[in-house]
């Protein structure tokens, strides 16, 4: 199990310019729950793979040796980095060859919560993924820190289905959130993934680490939603939450929540202060009748066995992290750029297997053609009745719209959700990152093989 406190870093490793690490992919027996015996692949064994960490400025060298018996990359997910490392299969490298290996190393940046994950086949889906901390060292020092990975065991035999449009897997949203409450009488049921079981850094409740704090601490945590498919609402009972960072980049200012929503692979920074002795449950929410598992109990000194507050699986009432109540209402809609792109993101009838843009699956979708420096907006449009959390490799980009209010303060981001059932997303970009092709796709594992994938491609 990985250990989720952060602990200072050393003096020796701050001191360093070069931090290295070896990745080795491989088989893992994962048994979070009594009587799962999940046929899982981790990074050195575990189940998330290791927490990474570096001071930005350091260098990065790493290691990765592929035992999976499959081919697998790497892909750092929110890294600005030279498009070779970027670990997309086909498109920056060829997978790795079981009994191969890839030597990774770029200076990572920008600094920030960000995450590594297989970018080829099933791999993201059977557990190759980690979180990796770029430290910023300006940056308001915490008393204590958590880095957390929520995830989940998928059911594999429902990804074949959900891939066909045949699945029977049940929504799950808890009651109250934006895609239950907004769901048409005929939207589809059952097109994704099922699962059996419900983690926090590789472990269930009521196994899972205990996060202790103390009276008066400012305490933070790194939240990760690593599920292939589905969005996380996070609460920690009794307390309210101050979101500071959205995909590990500073928000323009500080919001203070009672639940976070975490769209599959976005990363929130959020804070508290322990204003009194007690035990408090953290959890991820959703209907599942499994879903008390995604929790872990944060506690004061001497109450780790005391019965912890808990708050119900639902999201009625409270008032949740949106893009909008980070963003704040803009007066006018946002300009568009010397680049500007409509996307509508659709399917096919139900039963297809098809997720596309503008009516194409990859690699048949338009693709955005830039040159350095180019402004380029986009604006995506969501006939679907599933929400779709649009990624960028290589670029923090900023949502300047959602739903058709524009924001008057944009927020910088990697990955975003496109809400269901005509919901609109408007990014801002600028073409200044290391030429080459960049992944531009649904992080719904799903939708992504499904087809629901372009490039942005830099001119020579
Ligand atoms: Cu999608």
């Amino acid at each position: 199990m990985i250990v989720a406190t952060l602990p200072p870093l050393s003096e020796r490793a701050l001191a360093s310019e070069l931090v290295q690490y070896t990745l080795t992919a491989g088989s893992v027996r994962f048994s979070p729950v009594p009587g799962l015996n999940f046929a899982g692949l981790g990074f050195n064994g575990t189940i998330p793979g290791p927490l990474l960490r570096v001071v930005h400025g350091q260098r990065l060298r790493a290691k990765f040796i592929n035992k999976t018996g499959q081919g697998s990359t790497i892909h750092w997910h929110g890294m600005i980095l030279p498009n070779k490392m970027d670990g997309s299969e086909g498109v920056t490298q060829p997978a790795v060859p079981p009994g191969g290996s890839f030597l990774y190393e770029f200076s990572p940046e920008p600094p920030g919560t960000r995450w590594y994950h297989d970018h080829v086949g099933d791999g993201l889906l059977r557990g190759l993924f980690g979180m990796i901390v770029v430290e910023d060292p300006r940056d308001q020092r915490a008393d204590a820190e958590f880095a957390l990975v929520f995830h989940d065991v998928p059911k594999m035999a429902t990804v074949e289905p959900a891939m066909m449009g045949v699945g029977s897997a049940p929504m799950v949203d808890p009651l109250g959130s934006p895609e239950l409450t907004e769901m048409a009488p005929d939207d589809k049921m059952g097109d994704e993934v099922a699962f059996s079981a419900h983690c926090i850094n590789g472990a269930s409740y009521p196994n899972t680490k205990r996060l202790a704090v103390k009276v008066g601490q400012h305490v933070r945590l790194r939240i990760l939603n690593a599920n292939p498919t589905q969005t996380r609402y996070v609460r920690l009972a009794g307390h309210r939450l101050i979101v500071t960072h959205s995909d590990g980049n500073p928000l323009p200012a500080p919001v203070e929540v009672d639940a976070l929503r975490v769209g599959v692979a976005e990363r929130y920074d959020a804070w508290f202060e322990v204003g009194a002795p007690g035990a408090w449950l953290l959890q991820g929410l959703s209907t599942d009748p499994f879903a008390y598992e995604q929790a872990a109990v944060v506690h004061t000194e001497g109450m780790e066995n005391a019965p912890p507050l808990s708050s119900p699986q639902s999201l009625e009432g409270a008032d949740y992290f949106t893009y909008l109540k980070a963003g704040g209402t803009g007066s006018a809609m946002p300009p568009q750029g010397v680049k500007h792109y409509d996307f509508i993101l659709d399917d096919g009838k139900y039963g297809s297997s098809r997720w596309t843009i503008n009516g194409q699956t990859y690699p048949n979708t338009p693709r955005i053609d830039v040159r350095r420096n180019d402004l380029v907006t986009v604006r995506f449009t969501n006939k679907t009745d599933m929400d779709h959390p649009m990624h960028l490799h290589g670029h923090v980009f900023e949502v300047t719209e959602a739903d058709g209010v524009p924001l008057a303060r944009p927020l910088p981001k990697d990955t975003s959700l496109v809400r269901a059932n005509d919901g609109t997303l408007s990014w801002r970009f600028r073409a200044d990152s290391p030429a080459g092709r960049w992944l531009l796709h649904c992080h719904n594992a799903i939708h992504m093989m499904d087809g629901m994938m372009t490039e942005v491609v830099y001119a020579i």
